[in-house]
């Protein structure tokens, strides 16, 4: 472990100087877009993070309060496994690669590439949220999984300078160039240029959004090229929390909107400053549609050839009972006309949707712990998941329109009800008018729930930010 260096890091820096001078090069051109890009107005904050110092299950988190401009964003690789294998793929059983094959250049270099591109673009997304932060634990929160977009940024910058020579270091410059929404220089993918503009937006961000995340890093942990695959799998365990951050986030916003719902006879949530139900349903509406596009098309070439040269695999490849997957075909519903019909496609073409199932698995899961609040409450509502055809702009579903439920639809029929099902601007405009910030320590905003306990041990009440 060198933690006292310039760039702190798991992997020898120090012993390749080529390369530690190629990323101090770096460093300050990252250093330069946080302060341009990260959290406005609260960089000279002393905010209670916690750092990676290690990389073994017990040990990693180092907690204390630090201003985010010297947060050590830093390289940390998991532990090699000894004789590692490739799992799956035209290259099954064969020793992981250490290096990157000649041939293989291009598509591990854009699967890094898009993967990083994903880490600063959420940063930017996020960037004026602390100044309407609802406590001083959810801006903590906030900055947290700030902090640690920014070093997933890192290890991926990392990998371009390290495997992919000057091609790799003008791609890592360029990350530091494209912009959240901006028409000219926009970010990779559709939900990364989407704006986070309220913090029901967030808390759904860190849900959904980030969840992807976590289904796209464990299907790159099984990666045959190695040094990806144990970068993605302690990325894993800082994703965790954004998770948590997203569903207790919006869990807290419905205990609050059941707590104000029983104050009133109609039980109307907006007459009392809370967040009705049915809008906390289309921000889901919206977030998960978003998200689901992240996965690509459901039918789609890319995704075989990923499967086949073992770069990207499926969702804990060693549950599967055929590594190879060449004879399997996965059945889904095409759109034909304005039907749906009943599709066999081949299994290795469709290992964007197959990694799409387990999300919303996950999802629903997620889900059906916010039902929970609403049943103990003896509220008859229910949040669902509408269906992955709902609201698509990626893959074989986008050309169509179809209702929460799946079902076909007229386009014009869409967008005529399309405030039924997505945020509306009354209802946009609504939640930002509750967005007060509250940075007061022990206090918060009256639309959302206090948490049930604290960040490491500490009450809610502790000056998790101090200004
Ligand atoms: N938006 O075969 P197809 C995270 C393009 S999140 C715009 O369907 P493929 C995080 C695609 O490039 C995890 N364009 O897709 C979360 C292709 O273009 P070309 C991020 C899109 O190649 C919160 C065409 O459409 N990780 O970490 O299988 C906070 C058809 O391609 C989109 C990764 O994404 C889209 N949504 O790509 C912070 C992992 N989807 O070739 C961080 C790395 C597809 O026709 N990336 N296109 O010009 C991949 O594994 C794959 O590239 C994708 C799917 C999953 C994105
Ligand atoms: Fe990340
Ligand atoms: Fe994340």
């Amino acid at each position: 472990m060198e933690l006292r260096e310039k760039i702190p890091n798991n992997v020898n820096l120090s012993e390749d100087p080529k390369l530690q001078r190629a990323l101090e090069k770096w460093l300050p051109d990252y250093q330069q877009w946080w302060l341009d890009m990260g959290p406005e107005g609260f960089q000279h904050a002393d905010v209670y993070l916690r750092t990676a110092i290690s990389v073994d299950a017990k040990g990693w988190a180092h907690f204390d309060h630090v201003k985010m401009p010297d947060y050590r964003w830093g390289i940390f690789l998991s532990e090699p496994e000894a004789d590692r294998r490739i799992g799956f793929g035209d290259f099954e059983g064969k020793p992981a690669w250490q290096e990157v094959p000649g041939e293989m250049r291009g598509y591990l270099r854009r699967l890094i590439v898009t993967q990083g591109d994903t880490e600063p673009a959420s940063v930017e997304q996020q960037r004026l949220l602390g100044q309407t932060a609802p406590s001083l634990y959810d801006m903590r929160n906030l900055f947290q999984v700030n902090v640690e977009e920014g070093r997933h940024l890192w290890a991926m910058v990392y990998l371009l300078h390290k495997f992919f020579g000057r091609d790799g270091r003008e791609e890592a410059e360029a990350l530091l160039e494209r912009r959240s929404g901006d028409p000219d220089k926009p970010r990779i993918l559709g939900a990364f240029n989407e704006p986070i503009r309220d913090w029901l937006s967030f808390y759904m961000f860190t849900m959904l959004t980030d969840r992807d995340g976590k289904f796209q890093l464990l299907a790159l942990a099984e990666s045959g090229f190695d040094p990806l695959s144990r970068t993605t799998r302690f990325m894993l365990t800082e994703e965790a929390h954004h998770m948590f951050v997203g569903e207790t986030g919006v869990r807290r916003v419905i205990q609050r909107s059941v707590e104000l719902m029983k104050q009133d006879p109609n039980e109307d949530v907006r007459a009392h400053g809370g967040i009705d139900l049915p809008t906390i349903q289309r921000y889901v509406n919206l977030w998960y549609s978003l998200s689901a596009d992240l996965f690509g098309g459901e039918i789609s070439s890319n995704a075989a050839d990923y499967f086949a040269s073992g770069l990207k695999g499926r969702y804990h490849e060693v549950n599967q009972p055929d590594h190879a997957a060449l004879d399997g075909v996965y059945s889904m519903r095409v759109p034909q006309g304005d039907t749906l019909s009943e599709t066999e496609v081949p299994l290795r073409n469709a290992m964007n949707e197959v990694l799409r199932d387990a999300y919303i698995e996950d999802c629903q899961r997620g889900v059906d712990r916010w039902n929970s609040v609403l049943e103990k409450a003896g509220v008859d509502y229910r949040f669902t998941l509408p269906s992955r055809r709902f609201h698509r702009h990626v893959g074989i579903y986008s050309n169509a329109s179809f209702t929460p439920a799946g079902e076909p639809i007229s386009a014009a029929e869409f967008e005529r009800r399309r405030d039924e099902w997505l945020p509306s601007q009354s209802d946009l405009e609504y939640v930002a008018s509750l967005m007060q910030p509250v940075h007061e320590r022990g206090k918060i905003a009256h639309w959302v729930a206090p948490p049930g306990k604290g960040i490491h041990g500490k009450p809610f009440d502790f000056d998790y930010v101090r200004m």
